[in-house]
C-alpha cells in the first residue's frame, strides 16, 4: 500500500528572517535549506509511516543560488522510492520573492519583488529510515479519511500528470493468463475456457478494457492453436464485450508461425513483441526478421499491434517497422518492465522509456511482480496505461495472493479514479487506440 505513495509530494514556504541571515549580507546559511529539507521529509514519513522517522544520509547536495534574508523560499519532497525501512526522497528549494532594497540607494527596505520565475536555489537526494517496528499501519490510524483504496495523502501533491494526456481515461489492460505461470504457484490461474472467460468478465467488471489473452490446455500446458484460442475466444465473447488483444509471443521456445497461430482468428489486437531478450534464464527470441514476419502476419489479420519493449532499444526497432510501412500510427507502446536479464522496473527507465514515445502514439507499462503496482500507478500519473493481471504478478501485497486478476484491476481502477482519471470502457478504449469497433458477432 505504501508503494501506492511513491511520486507524492509536500511542499512547504517559509520567509526568510534576520534570525536566519547568519553570513555578511544577509546571507542565509545553507543548512538553513537542509532544516527545511528535513522538515519536509518529516512530514513525508508521517503520511506514510506515521512516524517522524529518522534522516539517515544526502546523497547529494547542491547550493545552486544564494538566499538572503526576506526571501520567500517554496520547497518540496518527493518520495522517491521505499526500501523495507528506508525512503529516498528528492528535494528542492525555490526562491519565489526577494527583497529589493539592495535595487537602489532610495528603495526602501520593505520593498520585496516576486520573482517572474521560482529560482533553484539548493536540491538534494537524501535517505532516510523508519525502523520496521515504529512503521505503523493500518495507514488510516493516522491519515483518517483516507479511502482504503491507494489514494493520494490529503493535503499532498501528486506528481503532475502530462498535460497533454490530464484527465484522459485510463485503458487498463488485464493479463490474465500468461505463459509462465503454474498452478503450483496460484490457484487462481484460469485454465479452461470457462474459467478464462468468467475472469475476463470479472476484470471488466473492475475496470478493464482489453484482456491480454494466452490460453492453455486444461491441464496447463501452453498452446497457440487456433482452435483453443477460437474457444476461448467465443467462451469470453459470451460474457463480455473486452477489447481481445491475443499473444504472439506464446511461450519461450515456440517457432515464430507456431506463435503466429491466433492471428487466424483475426483477434482486435495482437502483441507485437520488438526484439529478443534474456527472459529469466531462457532467451526470448524476436529476430529483426521474425519481428517483420508478424508485423505482416498481424497486418493482414487486421489486428491492431501493441508494440511490447523490453528494451530501450525495442522503441526505436517499433520505429523503424513504421517508417517501413510494416506499422501504422498511432502506434501503441507497452512497456514491459522487469523481466529479469531485460530493463528494470525503475522510475528512471520509465522517464526515459516514455521520453522516446513519438506524439500520438498511447503507452502503458507491465511491470513484474512486486514492481506491478508501484510503476503501473507513476505511469497513471504520468498519463500512460497499465497493464496488471497474473501474468505479471500473482501476489497483492507481500506474501498474499491475489485471488485473480480482477482484485488487481480494481486497485488499479480506484487509484485512476483517484488521480481523476476514469478507467476507460472498451467501446471508449477501442476510440482511444483506434481499434475497428466489432459487431456484436464479434466479426470486423
Ligand atoms: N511469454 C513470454 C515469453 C506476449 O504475450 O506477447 C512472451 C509474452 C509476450 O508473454
Ligand atoms: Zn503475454
Amino acid at each position: 500500500m505504501g508503494a501506492a505513495m511513491i511520486g507524492t509530494k509536500v511542499a512547504l514556504r517559509m520567509r526568510m528572517s534576520a534570525n536566519d541571515a547568519h553570513y555578511a549580507g544577509d546571507l542565509v546559511d545553507g543548512a538553513r535549506m537542509l532544516a527545511l529539507f528535513g522538515d519536509l521529509a518529516t512530514e513525508l514519513l508521517i503520511r506514510l509511516d506515521g512516524d517522524e522517522g529518522l534522516f539517515r544520509a544526502y546523497e547529494r547536495v547542491e547550493f545552486v543560488a544564494p538566499v538572503f534574508a526576506g526571501d520567500f523560499i517554496e520547497a518540496t519532497a518527493e518520495l522517491l522510492t521505499i526500501g523495507r525501512t528506508s525512503r529516498q526522497i528528492r528535494f528542492e528549494a525555490f526562491k519565489v520573492i526577494t527583497s529589493a532594497r539592495e535595487r537602489s540607494a532610495d528603495t526602501p527596505p520593505s520593498a520585496a519583488d516576486v520573482l517572474p520565475e521560482p529560482l533553484l536555489v539548493a536540491r538534494a537526494i537524501g535517505t532516510c529510515v523508519v525502523p520496521s517496528a515504529l512503521q505503523r499501519k493500518p495507514r488510516e490510524l493516522y491519515m483518517p479519511g483516507l479511502p482504503a483504496g491507494p489514494a493520494p495523502s490529503p493535503g499532498a501533491i501528486v506528481t503532475p500528470v502530462d498535460s497533454a494526456s490530464d484527465r484522459e481515461d485510463v485503458i487498463l489492460t488485464a493479463a490474465i493468463v500468461g505463459a509462465e505461470l503454474t498452478r503450483a504457484e496460484t490457484p487462481h490461474l484460469p485454465l479452461t475456457p470457462e474459467e478464462v472467460a468468467r475472469e475476463a468478465a470479472r476484470c471488466r467488471d473492475a475496470g478493464a478494457a482489453v484482456i491480454h489473452l494466452h490460453v492453455r490446455t486444461n491441464a496447463g500446458a501452453n498452446t497457440q492453436s487456433a482452435e483453443r484460442f477460437a474457444n476461448v475466444i467465443e467462451a469470453i465473447r459470451a460474457r463480455c464485450d473486452c477489447i481481445i488483444q491475443t499473444s504472439t509471443g506464446g511461450a519461450v521456445g515456440m517457432s515464430i508461425e507456431e506463435r503466429a497461430g491466433p492471428l487466424a482468428c483475426r483477434p482486435e489486437m495482437a502483441t507485437l513483441n520488438c526484439g529478443t531478450i534474456n527472459f529469466g534464464d531462457d532467451v526470448f527470441v524476436n529476430t529483426r526478421q521474425d519481428i517483420r514476419k508478424m508485423a505482416k502476419a498481424i497486418a493482414l489479420a487486421g489486428a491492431l499491434p501493441e508494440l511490447e519493449c523490453y528494451e530501450v532499444g525495442h522503441v526505436e526497432e517499433a520505429l523503424s517497422l513504421e517508417r517501413e510501412g510494416l506499422i501504422a500510427a498511432p502506434l501503441a507502446f507497452q512497456f514491459v518492465l522487469g523481466v529479469r536479464g531485460a530493463i528494470p522496473a525503475r522510475e528512471d527507465t520509465l522517464f526515459f522509456l516514455r521520453s522516446l514515445v513519438p506524439r500520438g502514439a498511447t503507452w502503458g507499462v507491465a511491470a513484474m511482480g512486486r514492481a506491478q503496482q508501484p510503476l503501473t500507478e507513476l505511469a497513471m500519473r504520468l498519463g500512460g496505461h497499465a497493464r496488471v493481471g497474473l501474468e505479471d504478478n500473482i501476489y497483492m501485497s507481500r506474501g498474499v495472493l491475489a485471488e485473480g486478476s480482477a482484485p488487481l484491476v480494481a486497485r488499479a481502477a480506484a487509484y485512476a479514479r483517484a488521480l481523476g482519471r476514469e478507467p476507460a470502457d472498451p467501446e471508449r478504449a477501442r476510440k482511444m487506440l483506434g481499434v475497428a469497433p466489432r459487431d456484436a458477432a464479434g466479426a470486423r
